[in-house]
Parts: structure tokens; sequence; C-alpha cells
């Protein structure tokens, strides 16, 4: 039978932070075959599933032997002989050898990549791309980018306490137009840096280094940048900022070392709520840390009618995270990270989840990236609506960014841009 999987091959590679990471092929008996790569975070949530590490000297510690040789052994025997297209059936075949909630100990890393290049095997078998087969008959919509212009965080050395300066452009007509507003604004950005003499390269997710003297520094900027590029900030292009405010975390509170302040969980809240009457924003990510859920329902209360509220770090990409966080009044959005989950079936339940209750998504990259364009994909094929991928540079973000254009292409006239529509409805509505 053509789509029985006849190999299973594991091999470490190397991700955009020059760290060994885990690569899997997946070869059918007839002859189709699919590959994929395991991403890394750097902000990562306590209830994300492992990313099984070697340890010791090697490497700093983050060798992948372990989770190549999970692949390349129990993982290979295990799925060989199985039918491809049974993706739920293949996923939970892995967690069962795994044995743990977390793949603790096979490794996330090994599971994920294991489990998209199955999908993409049963794609190629198919002859369709992968967007085309997850999607079936449905109509599906090209995801709106949430784009990198300033890095901070763990992703820029901690220069700024707030993780991702981001913009959304969910007025533009296509997603074409969108990176053309993008591109304008990454570009005004970094020559307003090289007027100030603080151009200083990149970090890690490739928006520019974020020489700021504050948090809110960093906003002004941006809004500059928006206004220097010639498009209209709250109108044409909005902000989106990741806190990753579980990198903040100080005792019962939170610490912002950049603003020199040390605040309770309501004076983070307040903090973030002043951003956001200030600027124009759109979305934020984790204003609070993964288990301050009091802070996420305050939060979500006092600004989640105008902009959307994601829980990252927060949900974990967890279906049962995602329905408690919603019983307690916390978030509107669910942010879909694969590899947080540890497989294809597991990141589409909590997708499911927050669809359920009239949510956004957004499908997201990590912070340690490859050439691997699955995300693209997979949000264009689940119909989530939108695509975080880091900034626009550095090849392995722009690889995500370019497959949407060729996905566009291949939809042709059929081809609808979410835009707008991709927010929770109260938020969309405000750009009506
Ligand atoms: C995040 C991601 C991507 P990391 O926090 O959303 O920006 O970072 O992969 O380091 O968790
Ligand atoms: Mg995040």
């Amino acid at each position: 039978m053509k789509h029985t999987i006849t190999h299973v091959r594991g091999r470490q590679i190397w991700d955009s932070r020059g760290r060994p990471t885990v690569e899997a092929d997946v070869t059918l008996a007839g002859g189709a075959r699919g590959r994929a790569m395991a991403p890394a975070g750097a902000s990562r949530g306590a209830h994300e599933a492992l990313d099984l590490r070697d340890g010791g000297e090697r490497f700093g510690g983050f060798g992948v032997d372990r989770a190549v040789a999970a692949v390349n052994g129990e993982i290979a025997r295990t799925l060989t002989g199985r039918d491809v297209r049974d993706q739920a059936g293949l996923d939970s075949a892995l967690e069962t050898l795994d044995g743990t909630p977390g793949f603790a100990r096979l490794g996330a890393n090994a599971a994920v990549a294991v489990s998209l290049a199955a999908l993409h095997a049963a794609a190629a078998a198919e002859g369709l791309p992968l967007w085309r087969y997850l999607a079936g008959d449905a109509r599906v919509r090209i995801p709106l980018p949430e784009v990198q212009i300033f890095g901070g965080g763990a992703h820029a050395g901690r220069r700024t306490d707030v993780q991702d300066f981001m913009v959304m452009c969910p007025r533009a007509a296509t997603v074409r137009q969108a990176f053309e507003i993008t591109a304008d604004v990454y570009r005004a950005a970094g020559a307003l840096m090289e007027e100030s003499g603080r151009l200083a390269g990149v970090a890690d997710e490739g928006g520019w280094w974020p020489l700021f003297a504050s948090n809110e520094e960093a906003l002004e900027t941006l809004a500059r940048a928006i206004d220097r590029s010639g498009w209209r900030a709250g109108h044409d292009v909005f902000i989106s900022l990741d806190v990753a405010a579980n990198e903040l975390g100080h005792g019962d509170g939170y610490r912002l070392p950049l603003d020199g302040a040390e605040l309770s969980t309501t004076q983070m809240v307040d903090r973030v709520a002043g951003w956001a009457a200030r600027y124009p924003i759109l979305s934020i990510e984790d204003p609070v840390s993964q288990d301050d859920v009091a802070g996420m329902a305050d939060a979500t209360a006092r600004f989640g009618q105008r902009v959307q509220v994601i829980g990252d770090d927060f949900l974990v990409t967890n279906a049962e995270r995602v329905r408690k966080a919603a019983a307690a009044g916390a978030c509107n959005a669910v942010l879909v990270k694969v590899n947080q989950a540890g497989t294809v079936s597991r990141a589409k339940a909590a997708l499911e989840a927050a669809r359920a209750l009239g949510w956004s998504a957004i499908v997201s990259a990590r912070s340690g990236e490859t050439e691997d364009v699955s995300i693209a994909h997979l949000s264009t094929g689940w119909d989530a609506g939108q695509l975080k991928v880091g900034s626009f540079t550095r090849s392995e973000r722009m690889a995500k960014w370019n497959e949407l254009l060729r996905i566009e292409e291949e939809m042709g006239a059929d081809a609808v841009f979410a835009g707008a529509g991709a927010l929770p409805a109260s938020v969309a509505e405000t750009l009506a």
C-alpha cells in the first residue's frame, strides 16, 4: 500500500542560533517522503512539552543525540508499517510510546519532527501542497502576519524587558501588500536607529537590536517608524507586543530592570494597559506570567474588548489549559506552537478548543528556527487566521513569509486574506 510507512530516519542538523536540532524523514512504500525540523524556544513555559537535550560539555549542553537516537530506534520501530494518513493514530502511538505527559522521555523535539514529517509525507503521497491536504474541501484564508520590528527580552540579551515589538496590517488587501507595508516600516525603523546612533545589528529573530532607555521608548520609536514609512499608525499599521512576562516574574510580582520597576500583578497589568491606551496596540501576548491566572483575567477584562490577549507560555498549546483559562475569563486568543505540544494532533486540539470558544488563534514559530516552512502551511490549511514568525529579515524567517506568497499564488483567484477577520470579534469591530 503506497501510504505505508517504510522508513523513519532522524538526524542532527543545526538551527538559526547554531545549536543542534532534530530533523526527521518519513518515507512511504509508494516512494513519497516527508521531512520536518524541530524548532526551539528561548523563552519557554514550564508547562511545555520537553525539548530533550544531552547536557554536559558538548555543544553547551544543547546536543540532541538522545532525541535523534529515539527517532532512529524506538520511534522508527513503532511507526514503520503504519498508514501515514492516520495522523491521530500516529501521534497517539508516539504519546503511548513515550509514556510521560510531556514527552519527557523521548523528547518533544523528536516527536514534533516525526509528527510533522509524517504529515508532509501524507500530503506528498496525495500529490498536494500541505496546506491543501489539511484544508480538504474547506475554503481557507491566508493568515494575517504578525512581524517583529524590534526583538528584545530573552532574544536580545534582555536589552529590553518586553520581548517582541511587532506590527500587523489587518487592513491590507492581500498578504503581499501586508509584507510591502511591513518592509517599509522595518526599513524606516532601521533608518531611525541609524540616525540616532543606535544601529547595532539584529536580535535572534531578526528584529533590530533594541538599544532603548525604557520599554516605552521602544514603543515610541516603533510608532515613529510607522509614521516615517508613510503608512498610518492606527489605521494601516498596528502594534503587537509579546511581553513574555514569564521572564519577568520576581517573587509574587514582576521586575522590569530597564524601567527600574518592581511591580505587583495589578501594577504590571496597569503598566501594560497604559501602553495599550497610549499606542495603537491591537494585540498583546503574555502580559503576565504562566500561572498568573488572576492577572491574565484582569488584563482580559480591562483591555480584551479592543485588544487581542494571547496566551503563549500561559497556555502552551494545550487544549485543557485553553478551556481552564476561558473558564477564568483569561485570554481571548491562543498561540499555537507545535513543539510546545509535541505532536500535530495535540496542537490542532488546542486550536480547536480556542475556536470553539470564539477565540482567535496564531500559529507561531520559535526563536530558534530552521528553513522548515511547515507553519506557513499549518496556519493556512487549518485556517488559523494569523501567523507569527519573527522579523522581516534572516532566511529562517523569510522562508516562511515567502512560502505564504507561494500559497497565495497557488490559490489564485480564490485567495482570501484573513485580515481583520482573524482577530477576536470585539477587536475586529473596532476596525470596522
Ligand atoms: C515567543 C517565541 C517567539 P521563544 O515567545 O512567542 O517569539 O519565543 O521561541 O523563545 O519561546
Ligand atoms: Mg511568546
